[in-house]
């Protein structure tokens, strides 16, 4: 059952790269942790693994844990930043809860067990408002962003659009996890 699960959620996360490279929109499923899952004991940085994905509006956000240690709850802000669940807007305790976004923005959870948001087990999920503004974070993380890159210089020198191309990757990725960082 698990492996099933597991199984489709892999297919339905290779299907969405696929599809992001050809620029279709197409809701995905994103595990968080990805084979970690939602935890505080394997150190997952889960602002890392946040920063890496473009998430758009119907995309479904698949938390997996041991409901006996943790839970999600989706917090405000304030409350993501000091790791408050007393007064969550929606908690979820199955243990394989899956989470539609709805809307852009900040969505922000946290396990609400006592230290484990304060040991990292805390997401912010950005939304941004349009899915346009996104397609140079996928490419930057695709694979054939390397070869690009390397073979620019040698097969075009007189062309300086590689330059700058990459140099706006990096200072959106630079941009985003100083943002990212200013909402810890
Ligand atoms: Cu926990």
């Amino acid at each position: 059952m698990a492996l099933a699960v597991e199984g489709k959620a892999s297919m339905l996360v290779l299907l969405a790269a696929i599809f992001a490279s050809l620029q279709v929109c197409i809701a995905s499923v994103y595990t968080v942790g990805d084979s970690a899952g939602w935890t505080s004991i394997a150190n997952v940085d889960y602002k890392q693994w946040a920063a890496t994905k473009t998430f758009q509006v119907g995309d479904v956000i698949y938390f997996q844990y041991n409901p006996q240690f943790h839970n999600v709850m989706q917090v405000s802000h304030a409350e993501y930043r000091s790791c408050n669940s007393s007064s969550p807007m929606a908690s979820h305790t199955t243990g394989n809860d899956s989470i539609t976004i709805t809307r852009h923005g900040h969505h922000f959870f946290l396990c609400g067990v006592p230290g484990h948001c304060q040991a990292g087990q805390k997401v912010d999920i950005s939304v941004p408002r349009t899915s346009s503004l996104a397609p140079t974070a996928t490419a930057a993380a695709s694979p054939s962003a390397h070869s690009t890159d390397a073979a620019a210089p040698a097969s075009s020198p007189s062309s300086a659009a590689p330059s700058p191309t990459l140099m706006g990757r990096l200072q959106q990725l630079g941009l985003s996890m100083a943002l990212l960082a200013a909402f810890a």
